[in-house]
Parts: C-alpha cells; sequence; structure tokens
C-alpha cells in the first residue's frame, strides 16, 4: 500500500500532514509518517465558540433536512470506503478487512441517524387536569464533545457524530493523539458533505481538535459544551466523569471491558470456538469488547481449549495490510510491556501460558507484533480484574452455571458477555436479571462485533453510557415537558386549592 496514494485518494495535503509537533506512527513498523500542528488552549476555545455560533442555527434547521447532511456523509463514506478503510489500518494496526468494517459501520450509523432524523418522538401524556395535556419534546441541547480512542479511531467518532448532527447539535472532535490522521480525513469528508449539503449547514458545525491530554481537559472543562461523550480507558473515564459531573455537564462514558464468555456443555462448538478465536485475537485484542475470560464447562474442556491452542500456534500474524494476516500488532510498545506484564503476574499466579511474547521483531524492530496468549488458570478462586489492552485469553473450568456467570460478574467491568448453549433454560437465565450483568449479553455469538442497531456500552467501570443505536440518541438532546392549558381555569396539580 502506497500511503501518499492514500492521502492523495482522500485529499489530505501532505505537506499539512507534516507541519507540527504531534508525532504520529504507523503501528505496522514503528515508522513515523505524521507530524501534526497541534491546538493550544486558546485555539480550541475559539473552535468551541465557533460549534457554539454553529448551535445556534443547526438547531433551527428541521430534523428530516439534517438528516440530509448525515446523508451525503455516508454516501462520501461509501465512495471512500477502501481508502479510508487502508487509512485505519495503517494508523491503528487493524487489519484491513476490519479496517473496511470500520468504515461500513459508520456507514451503518449514518443510514440509521438518517432514518431517526424523522423519528425523534416525544411521548404525549395523561394530564392529571381537566382542559390540560402534556407532551414532551426532544429538543437540540448545544456541542457535544466527542474523545475517542484509539482502537476504533473512526467509527466511534460516526456513532456520537452521526446521531449528535441529526439531534441538531453542533460536534467538537478530540481523536486520539495515535490517531489524528483518519480524524483529520473524517473532517475533510464532512466538510464536502456540508459544501454538497449547502448554505444551510452553517460554518464550524464540526470541530477538530488536535493535540494530547491537556486539550482534551480544555474541552470536558468547558461548560459551554453540555454533554461529553468519551470512549477509552476506565482510567481516562475516572477524569473526565468527575469533571463533567462538577459542572453539571452530561457525560456518555464507554469505558474498558472484561468480556467474557461462558461454554456450557450443550455448546455447538464450532460456533464456541470461532466467536471464540475472534473475540480474542481480532484486532490484536484491542477492542473494548473483546474476549478476556472464557469460562468452560468440565465437559467440554478438553474438547475446546487444546483445538483453541492449536489454533494459536497457526495464527497468521503480520502486517495488516497483507491480506492473509489476521493478527496485525499492538498499537506501541507501551502496549506490548502491559501485555509482558500481565502474562508474567498471571504466571506468577500458576496460570499455565501458551503463546505469548513478541512476534516477527527481526523483521519489524519497531513494529509490535505478539503471539496471542491462552493462559490457564487453574485455581477455582481465580478470576482476572484488569482489563489489559492486548490478546490474552484467560480460561476457567466450571461445573455450575450459577457460579460461573457469578464469576463473570464479579469484575469491576461490565461491557460485554456471551454463553454458548443450545439449553434455552440456560439462555434465558443468562439474560435474567439474575444473569449478566453486562450493557451486552449475547447467546451463541462472541462478544466482539456489536452491530449499531443496538445501544452500545455497558455497566460499573465501563461508565453506564450507551451509544449508537436504540434510543441512545436521547443522549445528544434535552428533554422538556410541556404542559398545555386549553381551558378556562387554572386547576392545580396534586389537588392544591390556592384562593385569594
Ligand atoms: C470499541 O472497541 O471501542 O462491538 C468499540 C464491537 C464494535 C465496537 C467496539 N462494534 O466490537
Amino acid at each position: 500500500m502506497d500511503i501518499k496514494d492514500i492521502f492523495s485518494k482522500l485529499g489530505l495535503d501532505e505537506k499539512s500532514l507534516n507541519s507540527g509537533s504531534l508525532e504520529v506512527f504507523t503501528p505496522v513498523d514503528g515508522s513515523k509518517f505524521a507530524s501534526l500542528k497541534t491546538d493550544s488552549a486558546a485555539d480550541a476555545d475559539t473552535k468551541i465558540a465557533a460549534a457554539v455560533e454553529a448551535f445556534k442555527i443547526w438547531r433551527t434547521v428541521p430534523g428530516p433536512r439534517r438528516g440530509e447532511l448525515v446523508r451525503l456523509l455516508g454516501e462520501l463514506l461509501r465512495k471512500h470506503k477502501e481508502s479510508l478503510g487502508a487509512l485505519v489500518s495503517y494508523e491503528c494496526g487493524k487489519i484491513y478487512q476490519e479496517g473496511l468494517g470500520e468504515v461500513q459501520e459508520m456507514i451503518d450509523i449514518c443510514d440509521f441517524a438518517v432514518g431517526l432524523s424523522r423519528q425523534l418522538y416525544g411521548l404525549t401524556i395523561a394530564s392529571e387536569r381537566p382542559g390540560h395535556k402534556m407532551r414532551e419534546y426532544w429538543q437540540p441541547i448545544g456541542p457535544v464533545g466527542i474523545i475517542s480512542a484509539f482502537n476504533f479511531p473512526v467509527a466511534v467518532w460516526a456513532w456520537n457524530a452521526a446521531l449528535a448532527l441529526v439531534c441538531g447539535d453542533s460536534i467538537i472532535w478530540k481523536p486520539s493523539e495515535k490517531t489524528p490522521v483518519t480524524a483529520i480525513a473524517c473532517q475533510k469528508l464532512f466538510e464536502e458533505a456540508c459544501k454538497q449539503f449547502g448554505a444551510d449547514a452553517p460554518k464550524g458545525l464540526s470541530q477538530l481538535l488536535i493535540g494530547e491530554r491537556d486539550i482534551g481537559e480544555v474541552l470536558v472543562n468547558d461548560k459551554r459544551v453540555p454533554v461529553i461523550s468519551a470512549t477509552g480507558s476506565t482510567a481516562m473515564g475516572r477524569i473526565v466523569g468527575p469533571k463533567v459531573a462538577a459542572r453539571f455537564g452530561r457525560t456518555i462514558l464507554e469505558l474498558g471491558g472484561n468480556n467474557a464468555i461462558i461454554v456450557a456443555p450443550s455448546a455447538d462448538l464450532n460456533l464456541a470456538f470461532q466467536g471464540i478465536l475472534f473475540g480474542a485475537v481480532g484486532t490484536c485484542g484491542q477492542r473494548c469488547t473483546s474476549t478476556r475470560r472464557i469460562f468452560v464447562h468440565d465437559d467440554v474442556y478438553d474438547a475446546l481449549v487444546p483445538r483453541l491452542k492449536k489454533a494459536y500456534a497457526g495464527l497468521s500474524i503480520g502486517s495488516p495490510l497483507d491480506a492473509k494476516t489476521l493478527v496485525g500488532p499492538l498499537v506501541d510498545k507501551l502496549a506490548f510491556d502491559a501485555m509482558e506484564k500481565a502474562l508474567a503476574k498471571a504466571k506468577a499466579e500458576g496460570g499455565e501460558i501458551t503463546g505469548g511474547g513478541r512476534a516477527l521483531a527481526d523483521k519489524y524492530t519497531e513494529g509490535y507484533y505478539v503471539n496471542p496468549a491462552i493462559v490457564e488458570m487453574k485455581g477455582a478462586a481465580d478470576n482476572v480484574q484488569e482489563e489489559t489492552f492486548a490478546p490474552i485469553l484467560y480460561v476457567f473450568r466450571y461445573t455450575d452455571l450459577e457460579e460461573a456467570i457469578a464469576r463473570q460478574n464479579d469484575v469491576p467491568q461490565g461491557l460485554s458477555s456471551s454463553i454458548f448453549t443450545r439449553d434455552v433454560l440456560e439462555a434465558e437465565i443468562f439474560t435474567s436479571e439474575a444473569g449478566s450483568d453486562c450493557g451486552i449479553a449475547n447467546i451463541n455469538i462472541g462478544t466482539s462485533g456489536a452491530e449499531i442497531g443496538g445501544a452500545f456500552g455497558g455497566e460499573k467501570e465501563t461508565g453506564g453510557g450507551r451509544e449508537s443505536g436504540s434510543d441512545a440518541w436521547k443522549g445528544y438532546m434535552r428533554r422538556m415537558t410541556s404542559t398545555m392549558n386549553y381551558s378556562k381555569a387554572l386547576p392545580l396539580a396534586q389537588g392544591i386549592t390556592f384562593d385569594t
């Protein structure tokens, strides 16, 4: 792949990509491919002010017309799917197929948002007073701040941006400092969509803040931004959440996961095998929905776990741009160090490790390729409480479903979970009030690769936010309750009399 060619297909100007101090490296081989000008706090202030002005105009544009802008964005994404997918692959290291998948996810949410633009429904509510009616309106709320992570550098922006835009909000995006070039590409496509849309797309509707954590903090602390949607680590959320709460802003937090799969005795083991493999080694274990733990019933342990180990030994690890590759690199050395540390800890605790360690180090001295690892945890009481953003799969045995569910839930995070079973009662228990405590609880599919139609997010240290489908759009609007009196009297609610 020729990165210069990709730049030119996406209308990115090479000179401006090499005009500043923020160095951007590709995980493919660790080489630097851009150095970007960063925004200062003063720049951020100007951009936020512009987003406020744009919001004042955009909120008055009818919802379905706002949907048209998102439709145009979706069309441009279709047109540029291959080049943007390749840039995603190059900048964050996921394999090209997954880069394409990520752009598809953007297209899908645009389609969803276009339909939604005609369905921003509020309720009508029965009033307790004669001659009165109550109505609920959903109104645009203001500029929405979007903080995204390196592992889904563009799709997560689109989930937030497409919804916020049809909801009548302007958007301000702080992408990960590891993946700002894809953000610039998206911003360009958005600007092109605005051009095609016409004059009622206000200038400054979408703002991009390039820089490190300090610039994210400016956004988080700014009270002109009523909603901050942040995706990333629990550590990041612990900083962002209280800061936004302190100014009574709203957060939509999508943080860490510690996702588990339960494999029951009746499971279709071929499905379980495929679901676990993709969940655990896909994206080199760097999805927030990646499968981190599996609980395998004693009866099927020996039929499944050795097969997984064998598959791990034969995985094609290599450049994410190579069509044969299934496992690309970790994003950087820090990620590799974290994986090494987690494996050392597991070993010290008696875990039996298959795989692990660096791969292709001779070929890519600065690219952090690894052998995905399986860790068999022998002790029944063991659990793994931390999320390590790397392909480590912890394997546990179980005998009793209730106990397996309890252990699955016994972690600080609550994002994604699944069970492989053909026993309908087990499946129903898993999704019952006493079952999985996660935001996502799947049956006979793995933990990762959620569709955009459902609300995405989870409980506990995952942050509680919901993005993407279902009624997640309500997080991007303010709810107004309006009581209308069409009578000639003024009865008070609660039966109060207040005669003068
Ligand atoms: C993330 O890893 O931040 O379910 C999001 C999935 C994707 C989104 C993952 N649709 O794996």
